[in-house]
Parts: structure tokens; sequence; C-alpha cells
């Protein structure tokens, strides 16, 4: 069969990707190899259990597959033990609760309006309405402050502290959160999602020598499918030593059934294309680039919060222009700039309307754009939001021509 409507969408949607600018920090162009690893047949294997532990035959090649997707992520962070499985960044939170916080035991993580995610323990969230949940809050400068941090886990005691985030522009202090682990007896949990690429490449302290496990998605900075991996650390084992089984055993049988096969192949090349020197250089570029497009919206006279950027995103603050974040990335989108509206640290408006845009620069690097762009977009985004949004879409669609997207 033949189906032109699903077709005619995805064309669409191509075109759509060719034309506009992505901005929203959390999205990145896997390579053509990373797409075809997901569109195989291996798609079509079930394999519950793990390499050469299946509840299915005909697995002798998919176990293969699996391992090789586990060396070359346990090589590329440096960690004794990798869990590949996790069908994306919430599951693979999930089956961390799952594996270390037992029936009444707290778990700590950021607010989400500081920057933290859904599942380190907001109240809509499964982290937040099974377990009792604490929440540490940025201070009045939108950065973590550690000392709070540890006075609350000294005073809340939870089993498992998660530190990570989704909107936050700073670099983590991965050792500080580790005595605090030391001090408190709480499992760490780096939530790395966002940074990943920018770890593996050196970009951004690795959380490893510090923490018990490591999450992050594979779709990010890092540029690989959609999924997830879990990453148990010689610290965490030394802990611990149950503590990979424990992972391995939550994943499935404890939130999973079937492994999803094709994404991990795509993980494994993912794992494999983040160890070149290209990579290294793409993310070098991906921090280059977040510099000058913060310093480009500063003297347009925008407000950045923490005064500008250490990784790959940052978070314009619209309150003095009298603008919802959601308003912005409206007439944004108009003008072929893609974004997403954000809260900010301490946020006067309420989440549904947040004040501020999220910002990131992966997938413009990707297409190889660097800093005279940075500057170009900085421009074409405060002429959209003066209301020139027909020049300014016509303006993108040249530039997204000139830096195609891969593949
Ligand atoms: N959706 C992810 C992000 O955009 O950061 C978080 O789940």
């Amino acid at each position: 069969m033949i189906d032109t409507e699903v077709a005619e969408l995805i064309g669409r949607e191509e075109e759509r990707q060719k034309e506009t600018i992505t901005l929203i920090p959390s999205e990145n162009y896997a390579s053509a190899a990373v797409r075809e690893a997901v569109g195989s047949v291996l798609s079509n294997k079930y394999a519950e259990g793990y390499p050469g532990r299946r509840y299915y035959q005909g697995n002798g090649i998919i176990d293969e597959i699996e391992n090789l997707a586990i060396e070359r992520t346990k090589r590329l962070f440096g960690v004794p033990h990798a869990n590949v499985q996790p069908y994306s960044g919430s599951p693979a939170n999930a089956a961390v609760l799952l594996a270390l916080v037992g029936p009444g035991e707290k778990v700590m993580g950021m607010k989400l309006a500081a920057g933290g995610h859904l599942t380190h323990g907001h109240s809509v969230s499964f982290s937040g309405r099974f377990f009792p949940a604490v929440q540490y809050d940025v201070d009045e400068n939108g950065l973590v402050d550690y000392g709070e941090m540890e006075k609350m886990a000294l005073v809340e005691k939870p089993k498992l502290l998660v530190v990570g985030a989704t909107a936050y522009p700073r670099i983590f202090d991965w050792q500080r959160v580790g005595e605090i682990g030391n001090k408190t007896g709480a499992y760490i949990l780096a939530d790395i999602s966002h940074i990943a690429g920018l770890v593996a490449a050196g970009e951004h302290p690795s959380p490893v020598p510090f923490v018990d496990v490591v999450m992050t998605t594979t779709h990010k900075t890092l540029r690989g499918p959609r999924g997830a991996v879990l990453l148990v650390t010689e610290k965490g084992l030394a802990k611990d030593a149950d503590l990979a089984k424990k992972i391995d055993k939550a994943v499935f049988p404890g939130m999973q059934g079937g492994p999803h096969e094709n994404v991990v192949a795509g993980i494994a090349m993912a794992m494999a294309e983040a160890a070149t020197p290209e990579f290294r250089q793409y993310a070098k570029q991906v921090v280059k680039n977040a510099r000058e497009l913060a310093a480009g919206l500063m003297k347009l006279g925008y407000k950045i919060t923490t005064g500008g950027t250490d990784n790959h995103l940052m978070l314009i603050d619209l309150v003095d222009k009298g603008l919802t974040g959601k308003e912005a990335a409206v007439a944004l989108e108009e003008a072929g700039i893609v974004t997403n509206a954000n809260a900010i640290p301490h946020d006067p408006n309420p989440p549904l309307k947040p004040s501020g845009l999220r910002v990131g620069t992966p997938a413009v690097t990707t297409r190889g754009m660097k800093e005279p762009e940075m500057k170009l977009i900085a421009e074409l985004m405060e002429r959209a939001l003066r209301g020139e949004k027909e020049q300014v879409r016509a303006e993108v669609k040249k530039l997204g021509m000139k830096f195609p997207v891969p593949g």
C-alpha cells in the first residue's frame, strides 16, 4: 500500500524543518545513518530481557547490537555499566525511582519553574504523586544554591537527590553535589539529558566521578535517536554493589516490556559519532554559538537570566518587554524562528503564561552556523518581535537554504 496521506505530511514537515530555524534547545538533527537504523527491520523484533537472557528466540543478532550500544556508551562516558533500553527520559527516570526509592521514601529535585523536570518530583508527575517529594529552587540570580540544596537534603533526608535540568544555562558543580550525597547518604541521580553531548565532548564537566547514576536522553545535544540510557558509576557500585542489577531490573521488567532495538541500534551509532573529533568540534561550537547569541540579544536590549550562558541554551526574560513567552514564541514562529515559551526563575506569571523564552543552539550548529549567523539570528528575532514578520520569514528561509538540514 502506498499511503500518500502520511507521505505528504512527512514531506511537509521536512519542508518546515528546512525553511525554519530551530532554536528549541532539546531538538537536533539525527544523522541519516541514525535515522536509517531507527527505520530498519530491527523494529520487527521482540527482545524482552537482556543480551544472552532473552524471553524470545531469534535474538542472536539483536544481542550483538545491544552489546555494541552498551560498550560504546560505557566507553564514551567512562562508566562500568550502561542500560540502553529506556524508551525515553521520563521512563528512564521512573525506572531509577522504582529501583532506588521505596514506598514512603523521599525524592528531592529541582523545581520545574527553576529549570528542573516534571519527573524530578513535580506534583503533577508520578514522581511527585506517588513519592513524597521536596523541591529546591534557584537563588535570586537564577543560580543553583548548593548551600541551600545541602541544608534541605540534611533536613529532608531524601533517598534520592536528582540534579539536572531542562532550562538551566550554567555549569553544574558535580563535585559539590557529590559531597552532598556523601554527607546525606542520598543516592544521586544526574539528569544530563540536555548537556550529554557537551559532557561527552568535554565541554561541560562530567558528573560520572561524583554521582551514583546518570540518565540522559540520546536525542538532544547528543544528536542520536529519541531514546535514553542509564549509566551506573564506579562510585554508585562502591556505595551499592547491587546498583546495576537494581537499575536493570527496574527498566525491565519493572517499567518496560520489549526494548526498541531499532532505537538501540541508532544509539550505538550516535555513541560512535559522539566519540569523533568532528563531534567534539561541534560541541565546542554549540557553546560558542550560545554565548554569541546571548551576547547579541543582550546588546539588543534583551534580558538573559543569570546574565548569559555556559552551555547550549539561554532563557530570555521578557517581563520588561510587556510580552509573555507564548506571545513571543508565536510571533517568532510566524517569522520562521521556532522556540518555546518557558518559565523564568521566580516567574511573576503563572505556568500557563510564562514570562520567558527558551532558546538554544544545538540544531543551528548542526546546520553549520557559526558566530556571524548567531549575530544575524539575534537581529532577526528582534525584528520579528517588533512585528516585521514577513520580511524576516523570507530572510530565515534564505538562511536555511544556505545552511541545509543534514541528511
Ligand atoms: N521536552 C524536554 C525539553 O524540551 O527539555 C524535556 O522533557
